[in-house]
């Protein structure tokens, strides 16, 4: 029997469902649970819990406790993507306490990133964007277990790829993938993130040079490949589909992504006229080999791979790119923890294709591979993984998620729904998910974010732009089910999160100058001063509580000003910054940090220098003048 029970926080509004506007809803039939619900007159009891247990068995409210008192630390890291913020969020866990932000694509002016002239330039040579989109931030990895050095995020706007360094949790490299438009999946290569992947979600001619135009059939789009550190492109390959989501295989070898685009269609209907469109699984050994065999093209400074179907590389036994038929418009994919299943969401279907990752290298016909599609509900987009075997999909038409058996959907029948262990609403339409880990080769099993769009009344109103709701439950007791235990606004809008055990990482807490490109800046005098050459000025000055190196900066009106400045406190979380508004500096300091800015003077007048960061009572007193004078 089906058990129906209200959860703290259930709620029944359901309007994002129900809108028959929906275009995904509008192909869909609606599940009968719902229609069960509302013929007995019980909409309330359509929110919270749908425990598919067998009759006489119970469900117990787990006993959770995810709070977190003021003054202790979460177990966890979240990171969480900032979307179209173009920033990656840091919260804890399982307080979802927002720790910190880490700005990637924009511009910032509490971190003074995009303002030094490092960040400035690092966003120019990458295309010079105003914004980016996030989507999913990965943790490097060292033998399937987060090694806390770096996270990868995607920009699914402009086809780049980032790097942050989680040592200092900033942002460090970016590299604009020149064959690419609208890089979507991001994932290492696993165990050991030798290799980073940027997935092409959007297919363009390759070169995107003005030929074929008029021709999609000439388009094409291509997954990415990079090394970690240093952060180089190193090729290519190319595809006819488009590719969308991307995960890697656990040893190594496979790499997976889902295509939603198999028709090389251009329009909305064309690009779902298809019953069935792609996985595409990329063996990575096999296309390095062919770079170093020199089987490629170089497009835009870059060795592209030929993997498209009807490539001579494909031919014979050993392929380059295998294409696997699923259901018609998928979109997430991702691997079981070992490493022995690719699982993809069916968006347009109710399943979830689960394709053995080893078969691969069996078969003949690549849809061989696939041993298992279960059936869990409408609209699934997206796979976590707890460790014990069990898979929960987000379900985005019927606002849930759903949580299931993997090897009792590898034994079932084909389409059937039986391995569906529960149900749960979550408020609304979900994306992404994440659990503890799931990425890793052994996931915690304890703690699911859920980042729902839609949240409509789930918070205080704000006007007409809503904050999204990401939902943090409680996984870790399989007899009492899924428990809801926290709504959280988000600024528009997480895509994807990792969340990762807080002892992986060891963050600084202040700069070491050695691994700063900038030389150190002391108080002796010889260390501060103002040298010109030309229109030229260098001004080098330390700074702290409450002054900064030079009193004056006295320079003539036209002049190319370049400021360089060392925050010389020892002490954590003692901050500085010079800020000159009118000309647009704005670079913040943390202690042992050196930074430079360079602008131009071009107005006359005296322009106060000042500290933005409060750090002690005489901070507004901390302050120095830039003094302009006029070109006679
Ligand atoms: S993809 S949830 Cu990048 Cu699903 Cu947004
Ligand atoms: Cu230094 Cu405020
Ligand atoms: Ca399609």
């Amino acid at each position: 029997m089906t058990d129906t029970h209200d959860t703290a926080g259930g709620n029944s509004t359901r309007t994002a469902v129900e809108d028959d506007r929906d275009p995904l809803f509008a192909r869909i039939p609606r599940r009968d649970f719902m229609k069960a619900g509302a013929a007995a007159g019980a909409i309330g009891s359509l929110a919270g819990c749908t425990n598919l247990l067998d009759e006489g068995e119970t469900t117990a409210a787990a006993d959770v406790d995810a709070s977190v008192p003021p003054g202790e630390l979460d177990e966890y890291y979240a990171f969480l993507s900032g979307g179209h913020s173009g920033d990656i969020r840091v919260y804890g866990v399982p307080s979802m306490r927002q720790i910190m932000r880490i700005p990637v694509f924009n511009v910032e002016s509490a971190r003074g990133y995009g303002f030094d002239d490092e960040t400035h330039e690092m966003l120019q040579e990458a295309g010079g964007y105003t914004w980016g989109d996030t989507h999913h931030p990965r943790v490097s990895q060292t033998d399937n277990q987060y090694d806390g050095e770096w996270l990868f995020v995607n920009d699914k706007a402009n086809g780049r790829m980032a790097r942050i360094d989680l040592e200092y949790f900033e942002t460090d490299a970016i590299i604009d993938l020149p064959n690419q438009q609208g890089t979507h999946g991001a994932c290492a290569l696993m165990p050991d993130t030798r290799l980073i992947f940027g997935v092409g979600e959007l297919r363009v001619p390759i070169p995107n040079d003005g030929r074929d135009l008029e021709d999609p059939s000439e388009y094409g789009s291509t997954l990415s490949a990079m090394s970690a550190d240093p952060f180089d492109h190193e090729w290519d390959v190319r595809v006819d589909c488009n590719l969308d989501n991307g995960d890697s295989g656990k040893y190594g070898e496979w790499f997976f992504t889902t295509s939603y685009n198999t028709e090389e269609a251009v329009t909305e209907s064309e690009m779902t006229a298809s019953d069935t469109d792609y996985v595409v699984a990329f063996n990575i050994p096999r296309i390095e080999d062919a770079v170093d065999a020199g089987e490629f093209e170089e497009i835009n400074g870059v060795p592209v791979v030929d993997g498209t179907e009807d490539s001579p590389l494909n031919d014979g036994d050993e392929p380059l790119v295998r294409y696997i038929d699923v259901p018609t418009n998928p979109h997430g994919v991702s691997v079981t923890p070992d490493g022995e299943y690719a699982i993809a969401s069916g968006k347009l279907d109710p399943t979830c294709t689960i394709i053995e990752v080893d078969q691969l290298n069996e078969v003949d016909d690549a849809n061989d591979a696939i041993a298992g599609r279960v059936n869990v509900g409408n609209g699934p987009l997206h796979t976590a993984y707890d460790g014990r075997g069990h898979g929960y999909t987000t379900l985005f038409v019927d606002s849930q998620v759903v949580k299931w058996d993997i090897e009792a959907a590898v034994d079932a029948e084909m389409g059937s729904a039986d391995p569906v262990i529960e149900k749960h609403d979550v408020h609304y339409s979900p994306g992404h998910l994440i659990a503890a880990e799931s990425y890793t080769g052994d996931p915690q099993g304890d703690w699911l974010i859920v980042l729902n769009k839609l949240s409509k009344d789930r918070f205080l109103p704000v006007g007409p732009v809503f904050p999204e709701n990401d939902q943090l439950f409680y996984i870790g007791d399989d007899d009492a089910g899924m428990e809801l235990v926290k709504d959280t606004p988000a600024y528009p809008e997480p895509h994807d999160a990792s969340i990762v055990r807080a002892d992986r990482l060891d963050p600084a807490s202040v700069y070491d100058p050695d691994d700063l490109a900038l030389e150190f800046i002391s108080p002796d005098d010889e260390d501060n001063f103002i040298e010109r050459d030309g229109d030229r000025v260098h001004v080098e000055m330390y700074n702290a509580r409450n002054t900064f190196g030079l009193e004056d900066i006295v320079v003539q009106e036209g002049d190319e000003v370049t400021i360089r400045s060392t925050n010389i406190e020892q002490e954590e979380d003692i901050l500085h910054s010079v800020a000159i508004p009118q000309h647009n500096v704005n670079i913040k300091l943390a202690p042992q940090e050196t930074r430079e800015v360079t602008f131009t003077a071009d107005e006359p007048g005296v322009y106060w220098i000042y500290c933005a960061y409060f750090c002690s009572a005489l901070h507004l007193e901390m302050r120095s003048r830039l003094l302009v004078e006029p070109a006679d």
